[in-house]
């Protein structure tokens, strides 16, 4: 057995004599991820691409728009002539004209993740257009550095109080969006031990309880005690200003702390009590808002300032429209508490959103390949890509600036999957119609490998050599070859290295190494780095395969230096401290995100009479993203063949839907075909469907006949702050499906 790294987990793999893959746990996990058993099904399947593909009616007509991208058949071709084609492109089109952002998750591996690949790859041959901040924290890494500086923003990301000072310390942690165990399976670029679910028993047997604020009664894990607050999605805003309420007009509001601490108090203050507006912003006010009980609000203000107490808040909450007011508001409400930067305390940001988030920290930085500049700095936020494409030459407002969208012949996509992850797939099929050409490098037949022109294979993380590590890991993985290529796919490194010798750049792109050579040049360099006596790389690598990582910590305490001494380590926010008003997002001057905490009722409200039941389309359990849909885990989840959508029995019983049913999921935008599972730990009027099932668009029955949320969810950016993706809401009507349902084809590869 040899060991290799994904983003869910370090596991052990060898091909047996049938050839078969046997992947299992790596034994130093404690609680190794399910998700593992998703790898050996995807290994060899059919959806693979196993040679370099050109799609029919561009290599027939040219470069250029086309309608027909998408629906098209592709015509395999030598890796010479592939190579030569996306040389000639590159020749052709230079520079702003290219988009580069590619965003999206790869695989786990330090050195051959394809879009550090791609972006060192492009920077050496023009530049490209490239794309900032990220489909999961889009409304949170702009705002955050508006109310706690750059640096303290980052730190509110990035550098939360543990978990395991949690799990001593915290009485009472209020989770909005609760803390959904499954998420912490997954950590970018992979974690070796999991030790969350260990920690949360911990913190339950020493007393601590959650309120658990969230539309689904299983965000709170059954590691967890508390109780569950079954609210309206979207209006934890309206929640979160009703304990404000409480804590004020009660007395129980940290004064001190306010005024030593945070400037614009005094506005929030006057906002909550509905001074300004006329709008006491009372709990029988967020009662009627949000579906939860009046009474219900003024005890847990009440339990909040009594002891220790976490305000937290998942990624999911800001990837909504207008995402940027739940983080502001939640920190209000911290500071009324008057915790911030003591353990246990103050405010927490993706807890049980995703691994890394409380779960320890290196005092060093990781292996890294370095990328080179980019000579053009035209971007977008990365999830306005499909406006990009339609509207070139249009303004638009990020971050207060005016920005002007590029117009793009060129799309290069390695290691994401558009057609799983941006909203409104219509619209975003449309978008691909306008470039000239669209390369994409895959190991699977995706729906965006199918809307490329240009289709290169590369090779799965099982196929090459790596180092994997996460943020905070606690282990270095010699990720292991165990397997050869898959027919004719290969590294992105080669490949990238074989256009650049095309364009006259290989011995910048190689620096005259291999991919071996790189492995142990950059892991030289992170052992001198480092500060810790760690072996040299030829005794790591005959070594056991995962070396375990010096001065590994757990006992981070978000701001508790600024707290200790505000003025010494004041925050690099304009005032040096937290910013309740901010004078910087005022001057903007942008009333979808005014300079202090708001309550905006969101746009797709309107369309309520319609469209009834609240989709949440979350992150799936059973797999990352789209990767692996074809695996066993993710498979044993599916309903009639499709993507599992969950409803309230009453919601069901009023439309005639039985468990097992085949649905029609539809608003304006699109329709999906899914298969009902029927639960009590879903609030009425709200509908569970995760992302993630592979796009299988049908003419004449469905957008989706196999369930990919993004058919439905609108194509709007959070606010002209942040402009960040707001996939996780979504309007919609739900019947039963009378007929045949047509078979899902998402994994057969194109003609
Ligand atoms: N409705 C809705 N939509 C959402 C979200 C939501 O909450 N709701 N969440 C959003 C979030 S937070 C995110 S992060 C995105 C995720 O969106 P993506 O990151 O785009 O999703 P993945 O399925 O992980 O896509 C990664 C792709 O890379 C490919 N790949 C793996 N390894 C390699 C490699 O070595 N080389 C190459 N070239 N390709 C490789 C995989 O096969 C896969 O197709 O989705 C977003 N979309
Ligand atoms: N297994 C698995 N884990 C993953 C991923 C994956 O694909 N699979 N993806 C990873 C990635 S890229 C990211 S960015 C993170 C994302 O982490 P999150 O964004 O936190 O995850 P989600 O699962 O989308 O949402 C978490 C929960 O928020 C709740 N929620 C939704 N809307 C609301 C609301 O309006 N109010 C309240 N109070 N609660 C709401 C939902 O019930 C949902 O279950 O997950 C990571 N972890
Ligand atoms: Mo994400």
């Amino acid at each position: 057995m040899s060991t290799s790294s994904s983003h869910w987990g370090t596991f052990l793999a060898s091909t047996g004599e049938d050839g078969r893959l046997r992947v299992r746990p790596h034994p130093a996990d404690p609680d190794p991820s399910p998700l593992l058993d998703n790898i050996a099904d995807a290994h060899h399947h059919p959806a693979r691409v196993g040679r370099p593909a050109i799609r029919r009616g561009w290599l027939e007509r040219g470069p250029g728009p086309d309608e027909s991208r998408g629906d098209d058949s592709f015509v395999e071709v030598d890796w010479d002539v592939a190579l030569d084609l996306v040389a000639r492109e590159l020749r052709r089109v230079r520079g702003e004209a290219v988009y580069g952002g590619s965003y999206g998750w790869a695989s786990a591996g330090r050195f051959h993740h394809a879009q550090g690949q791609l972006h060192r790859f492009l920077n050496l041959v023009g530049g490209y257009t490239s794309s900032v901040n990220s489909y999961s924290l889009g409304a949170s890494l702009v705002v955050l550095p508006h109310i706690f500086g750059p640096r303290g923003g980052h730190a509110a990301i990035r550098e939360g109080t543990d978990w395991a000072v949690i799990a001593e310390h915290t009485d009472l942690l209020v989770a909005f969006g609760g803390v959904r165990t499954a998420n912490s399976w997954v950590t970018p670029g992979g974690r070796t031990r999991h030790t969350l679910r260990d920690r949360l028993r911990a913190a339950t047997a020493r007393g601590m309880r959650v309120a658990s604020v969230s539309p689904l009664r299983d965000d709170l894990p059954g590691e967890l005690t508390g109780d569950w607050y079954p609210l309206i999605p979207g209006t934890d805003v309206p929640v979160m200003l009703a304990l404000s309420y409480v804590l004020i007009t009660e007395d129980l509001a940290d004064k001190v702390f306010l005024d030593r601490y945070t400037v614009g108090a005094d506005r929030f203050v006057d906002y909550v009590l509905g001074t300004a507006d006329g709008v006491p912003k009372t709990p029988s006010w967020a009662a009627a808002l949000s579906g939860l009980a009046e009474s219900d609000l003024v005890a847990l203000a009440r339990r909040m300032a009594a002891g220790r107490t976490m305000v937290t808040v998942s990624w999911s909450l800001q990837r909504t429209e207008h995402g940027e007011q739940p983080l502001w508001t939640a920190v209000g409400l911290a500071a009324l508490l008057g915790q911030i930067g003591l353990p246990g305390g103050g405010f927490g940001h993706g807890y049980g959103s995703i691994g890394d988030v409380g779960n320890g920290s290196l005092p060093y930085g990781l292996p890294t390949l370095p990328q080179g500049r980019n000579p053009v700095d035209t971007f977008i936020p990365c999830a306005r890509v499909a406006d990009m494409l339609l509207h070139p030459g249009e303004e638009f407002d990020y971050d207060g600036r005016r920005l002007t969208y590029p117009d793009i012949r060129l799309v290069y996509w390695a290691g994401g999957n558009p057609f799983h992850h941006h909203q409104d797939l219509r619209r975003l099929h449309r978008a691909f119609t306008r470039p000239d050409t669209i390369v994409v490098h895959e190991p699977y037949w995706t729906p965006t490998a199918r809307h490329a022109d240009i289709v290169l294979p590369v090779t799965t993380t099982l196929e090459r050599e790596d180092l994997g590590v996460g943020r905070g890991d606690s282990h270095l993985v010699a990720m292991r070859r165990v397997s050869a290529p898959y027919r004719e796919a290969r590294d992105e490194y080669t490949i990238f290295g074989d256009v650049a010798a095309r364009l006259g750049v290989a011995d910048l792109f190689t620096e005259g190494r291999d991919a071996a050579g790189w492995l142990a040049h950059l892991y030289e360099i992170w052992r001198d780095r480092s500060g810790f006596d760690v072996p040299a790389f030829d005794e790591f690598w005959a070594g056991p395969g995962a070396l375990e990582l010096p001065g590994h910590q757990e006992d981070r305490v978000l701001f508790d230096d600024f707290r200790t001494d505000p003025e010494r380590h004041r925050l690099d926010t304009p005032s040096g401290r937290i910013e309740l008003h901010s004078a910087t997002v005022a001057g903007f001057g942008y009333p979808d995100c005014p300079g202090d905490p708001r309550w905006i009722v969101p746009t797709s409200w309107r369309d309520r009479a319609r469209f009834p039941l609240h989709l949440i389309a979350n992150q799936p359990a059973t797999r990352l993203h789209s990767q692996l849909d074809m695996g066993g885990h993710s498979r044993g989840s599916k309903v009639a063949g499709r993507e599992p959508v969950r409803l309230h029995p009453d919601d069901a019983a009023a439309r005639g839907i039985t468990a097992g049913d085949v649905v029609r999921v539809h608003n304006d935008r699109g329709s999906l075909l899914a298969g009902a599972v029927l639960s009590t730990d879903v609030r009425p009027g709200v509908a569970q469907l995760s992302t993630g099932a592979w796009f299988d668009p049908s003419s004449e029955v469905a957008s989706c006949v196999h369930g990919n949320p993004n058919v439905l969810t609108d194509d709007r950016g959070t606010s002209r702050l942040a402009q960040g993706c707001t996939g996780q809401h979504a309007l919609v009507e739900i019947t039963r499906f009378a007929g045949d349902p047509p078979p899902v084809r998402a994994f057969e590869p194109p003609l």
